[in-house]
């Protein structure tokens, strides 16, 4: 499956969930296909979409809160896992969309084609971990997940291949801000 089926089959699943994204191309695939004022854009800070996406999760307990992240910003902040894991909020689904690339910036390979991050997340303690390679799986898996008591982590192992010719948000950081505080109310 290619990136962009990914999120393709993830989009229409969101309801009035905040999604804090990974930046690059996990930012701008998801903001091309459907921007939301609950979309939170790290744009250029890699390895804290999972950071941010903890303290809203924390803040807003009775909200489920989702993460789209990446494997590199995974790998680069890998010990948000454990953080995560030792907070346990309840509501909060990390969705990490795996191209064993960093994509973003021309497909350098990362250590997920011999790290699975799906176990990392098991072993420091999220409470549910699920993997799918095939888009039809996405679904059921998001609505699995979605209903349990998380930390969950959705691993979805993807092709590199999304297109360069996807634009950029156009957002500022500050409206990206604002909005998504007025989303979240
Ligand atoms: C601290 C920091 N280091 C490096 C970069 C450059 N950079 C931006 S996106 C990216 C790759 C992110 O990889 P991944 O999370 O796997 O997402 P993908 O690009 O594969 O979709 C890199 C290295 C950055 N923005 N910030
Ligand atoms: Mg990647």
């Amino acid at each position: 499956m290619k990136g962009t089926e990914a999120f393709e089959e993830i989009i229409p699943l969101l309801t009035d969930e905040p999604v804090i994204h990974a930046n690059g191309f996990i930012c701008r695939e998801s903001f091309n296909l459907k921007d939301r004022e609950g979309n939170f854009y790290m744009i250029g800070s890699m390895g804290l979409a999972s950071s941010i996406g903890l303290g809203v999760a924390v803040s807003r307990p009775d909200q489920k809160t989702i993460i789209i992240d990446g494997d590199g910003n995974v790998l680069m902040s890998m010990g948000t896992l454990a953080m995560i894991a030792a907070a346990a909020p309840r509501n909060l689904l990390h969705i990490v969309i795996d191209n064993e690339v960093y994509e973003s910036t021309g497909r350098q390979g990362t250590l997920s084609s011999s790290v699975a991050l799906d176990d990392v997340a098991k072993s420091v303690g999220y409470t549910h971990t699920k993997r799918v390679t095939e888009k039809e799986q996405i679904k059921s898996a998001y609505q699995e997940l979605i209903g349990k008591e998380g930390p969950s982590l959705l691993l979805i192992k993807v092709e590199p291949s999304f297109d360069k010719a996807t634009g950029r948000v156009h957002h500022t950081p500050e409206e990206i801000t604002s909005r998504f505080m007025k989303a979240l109310g």
